[in-house]
Order: C-alpha cells, then structure tokens, then sequence
C-alpha cells in the first residue's frame, strides 16, 4: 500500500527540487532505464530540469528508447557524474534497494548531500534513503512509476514517450508477461499505455529481435553443447568459459536472457547460467514455482534478487563452483522436489 502521506512528502520533494538526479543500479537492464527514462520525461513535464545516471553501459538493444543521449554513464564520465551528485538536492534511486548495487558509487551516493527517494520492487531495501516507496507486489519499478505518477495526480502528464519508456520496463521485468504478471494492475498499467499509442510490437523488436549473428550462435552452442540437464533435481544449467566467449566475439548483454531456455523443458523448474570472468563467475538464477533462488543466490552464491530470478557471484574456479552447484542441487533435493 502506498501512503497518503508519502505521496504528499513525494509532492513537496518534487515540487521544490531545483536538481533532481536519477540514479539506476550496476548493469541497468530494460526496467532500471525504462523507469529512469520515464521518470526524467515525467520531471521534465513538471518544468525540471533533472540528470539521470547510470554506474556503468547497457545493452544496445536499450539504446533506441527516448532520451537514451541524456544518460550519463559514471564509468566513462566520472568526474562529471561525482559532481552531480554532489550537487543533486533530490536523488531518485530507481530499481534497487541497496546503495551496493552501484557497484563503485555506493559511498558517493550515501554521502550525498540531497534528500534520496527510493523507488523500487526488490525485497528488503537497506535505510538510506529519506522516502521509500519499495512495493515487491509490482511486476516491476516502472510498473510502480506509473503507480506513484498516477497518486501524484500526474496521470494525465504520462504521454506516449513516458509509456514507451515504462512498457519497456514491464515487458522486460515479466519476461513478456511470463512471471511476475499475475496482478491485473500490471494489465490496468498496460492497457493505459496502449491507450496512449504505444507500440508493443515494436518494442518487442527492439529489445528482442536483434540479435547479432555472434548473439544467435552463441545461444545455440550453449543449448547444444553446454546445457547439463538433471531430471532428478528438476534443474538444469549452462556455463561458458572465457575462453568460448571469446570465441563467439562476446558482447556485454549477449548471454541475457539464455538462463530461462532451459525452464522450457518438461520437468525443469530451476535453472542456473554461469558465466566465467576474470576474476570471478557470475550467476544467474531463474525457477517456476516455489523453489527460492534468491535465499538461494544469498546464502550460497553472495547474491539475492527474487523469488523466481536472482542472481549472484562466486569467487572460485568455474569448475569448483559447478561442483559446489551439483552438491547443493543434491543438498535441495527434497525442495525442489516439492516446488510445483
Ligand atoms: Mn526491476
């Protein structure tokens, strides 16, 4: 439930800000720019003049969304994403709960000097911003935009470049409407921006249909050669070496998305992707039903995320942590036996 008296802090916040910034976490994906790219329009229509800023690139399959040229990306433009901060007298945090998402901006952003407002769908924020409105129950932050535009008494300020912007969100956050989308607001939240002309067929190219021939064989050569399916647990993972990523010209945002195929299957429930860096293996989760990835990605794997998608780090070898995998899938057994 969003609070009365929160919408009305949110109002005077919004009101009185000579420099609002917006800020998205590490490796923003299709809902952390779709809600900052949607709130900036939102900001610019109340007469502001705000700055959005991300820690780090997005896929390019994100570039296409309007108002992509005003992102500032704090890893090529440090010094002027530092003084923007420090400037900021109002700091948006959109789609994350932790100022550790940033990855390298968490001590500037709470040291900041301006009031911070949280907007975001993951469980358990930590307590450093001044207003929270941190709702899990939304498919997603942008989702939960349009909800708090919509308390603001905004609705009629949303027009189709601020629904391009929040559909993208939605869209991505729900997989195209695979999870996280059983509440009928989502389709309230939709319908509205259809309403106002917004083209979900071409937005669906744009973020789906553009795969790079290296993308498209690399997806293939996982689903043939890497995928270690177990019936047993109901699970299934792909990991991919340096090495072979470098062979198929690996590009940030390649491997997005390759975690669900295996779900496909029958019988698959929870799946995993690993992926081998330089200096450690990243991890993504996803499942159906009940089996928790996220407590999973959080006592095992130093992550979290949701129930269903969570994602997380391992400081071993691809091969040790594979084998530390293949135990706990044992370990979990019984869980997952249980998880439909
Ligand atoms: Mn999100």
């Amino acid at each position: 439930m969003i609070l009365n008296k929160d919408i009305k802090s949110l109002k005077t916040i919004i009101d009185q800000a000579q420099k609002p910034l917006i800020i998205t976490h590490y490796n923003p994906d299709g809902d952390a720019i779709g809600s900052a790219l949607a709130f900036y329009h939102y900001l610019i229509k109340k007469g502001k003049d705000p700055v959005v800023v991300t820690p780090n690139d997005y896929p390019e399959f994100l570039h296409w969304m309007p108002g992509n040229d005003k992102v500032i990306v704090y890893k090529r433009n440090c010094g002027t994403v530092l003084n923007h901060l420090k400037d900021a007298d109002v700091i948006f945090a959109l789609d994350f709960n932790d100022p550790d998402r940033t990855n390298g901006l968490e001590e500037y952003l709470k040291e900041a000097p301006g009031k911070k407002v949280l907007i975001d769908h993951h469980p358990e924020p930590s307590d450093f911003a001044d207003l929270f409105f941190s709702h899990t129950e939304y498919s997603s932050t942008a989702e939960l935009i349009y909800k708090v535009i919509e308390e603001l008494g905004d609705a009629n300020l949303i027009d189709k470049t601020i629904g391009e912007c929040l559909y993208t969100g939605i869209m991505t956050d729900t997989g195209s409407f695979n999870y996280n989308s059983s509440y009928p607001y989502t389709y309230y939240v939709v319908s509205k921006l259809l309403e106002l002309g917004v083209n979900k067929d071409r937005i669906y190219w744009n973020v789906y249909d553009n795969y790079s021939i290296d993308r498209m064989r690399l997806l293939g050569y996982c689903l043939n050669k890497k995928m270690e399916v177990f019936p047993e647990y109901h699970a299934a993972y792909i990991a991919i070496t340096k090495e072979e990523l470098k062979e198929f010209n690996f590009a940030p945002g390649d491997s997005e998305g390759f975690v669900n195929y295996p779900l496909s299957i029958k019988g698959i429930f929870f799946t995993a992707i690993f992926i081998e860096k330089d200096k450690h293996v990243k991890i993504s989760f996803r499942s159906k039903g009940k089996f928790p990835t996220n407590k999973f990605a959080e006592e095992h794997f130093n992550g979290g995320g949701h129930v269903n998608a969570s994602g997380g780090y391992s400081y071993e070898s691809l091969d040790n942590t594979l084998m530390k995998f293949k135990e706990l899938l044992e370990d979990f057994k019984e869980e997952l036996n249980n998880a439909m």
